[in-house]
């Protein structure tokens, strides 16, 4: 795990990793490296990572501070040791449907969803975001599971018209209490990828879980929600990178 700068919520998710690591019995190595680190060193310290055998899998925390370019950071990377399921070559595969690991946040969503017996296929899917990060992987994850798939995003019109036709609802926007009750179908499923921190303190979610409840046939909180899924699924990763490069 390599971390850049100071961010106190990286700090946390990185810390949380840590400690799964630990329980699982992963041997970790962590790299806080300081705000002003150049790039050239962080692309140093991947190629180091890369080429020793023992580690099976790079994780480098997003964001980085803006002077580093985090698309070089990311293609740096193995795409075998890549357990973010970040590096191009690995979105393109999981594009065509042949892939090793899937990104761990929209890995943890379908985790969730699989988990409580929801059945994907033929069902309304909608994904508020279009991040490289979770909604568009996870757009495709929920294709793949034959969901009819709808992208919504700050341009889209109608919104609330858009959500409100969702089987399965997921939210990754950012923006604090964002998705109200109104805007949702009664029954369904309603998944919180957001973490906002309100006041310095207090995290919620991109969904306003008071009136959202009211409505959803299940529903995701924030904190404990989809968050503890993605270090989860990072574990996943991590062993299967693991498993992949002791099978070459
Ligand atoms: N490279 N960067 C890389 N990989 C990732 O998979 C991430 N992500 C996102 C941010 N940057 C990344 C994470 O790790 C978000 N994320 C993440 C990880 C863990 C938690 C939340 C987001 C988490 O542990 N959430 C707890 C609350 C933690 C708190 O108190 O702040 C929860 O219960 O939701």
């Amino acid at each position: 795990m390599i971390i850049v700068g100071d961010d106190p919520a990286s700090r946390v998710y990185v810390n949380n990793k840590k400690k799964a690591c630990e329980e699982c019995g992963i041997y970790s190595e962590e790299y806080a490296l300081p705000a002003n680190t150049p790039e050239k060193e962080l692309l140093e310290l991947i190629d180091t990572l890369n080429g020793r055998k023992e580690i099976s899998g790079i994780l480098v925390q997003l964001p980085v501070p803006e002077h580093i370019d985090e698309k070089k950071i990311i293609s740096a990377i193995s795409p075998e040791k890549d357990v973010d399921a970040f590096h191009p070559i690995n979105v393109g595969k999981i594009m065509v449907g042949d892939f090793d690991f899937v990104p761990c946040t929209p890995a943890g969503v379908m985790e969730l969803i699989a988990e409580s017996g929801i059945d994907v296929s033929g069902k309304e899917c909608v994904v508020v975001g279009r991040s490289n990060i979770v909604g568009k992987p996870q757009a495709m994850l929920l294709l793949h599971k034959n969901g009819t798939v709808t992208i919504c995003h700050s341009k889209t019109k109608n919104l609330a018209e858009k959500t409100k036709a969702a089987d399965i609802l997921v939210a990754a926007v950012g923006i604090p209490n964002f998705i109200k009750g109104d805007m949702i179908k009664p029954g369904a499923v309603v998944i919180d990828v957001g973490i906002n921190r309100i006041e310095g303190k207090k995290l919620v979610g991109d969904v306003e879980f008071e009136s959202a409840e009211k409505v959803a046939g299940a529903i995701t909180p924030v904190p404990g929600g989809v968050g503890p899924m993605t270090i989860a699924m990072l574990m996943k990763n991590t062993v299967r990178a693991a498993v992949v490069q002791a099978e070459k």
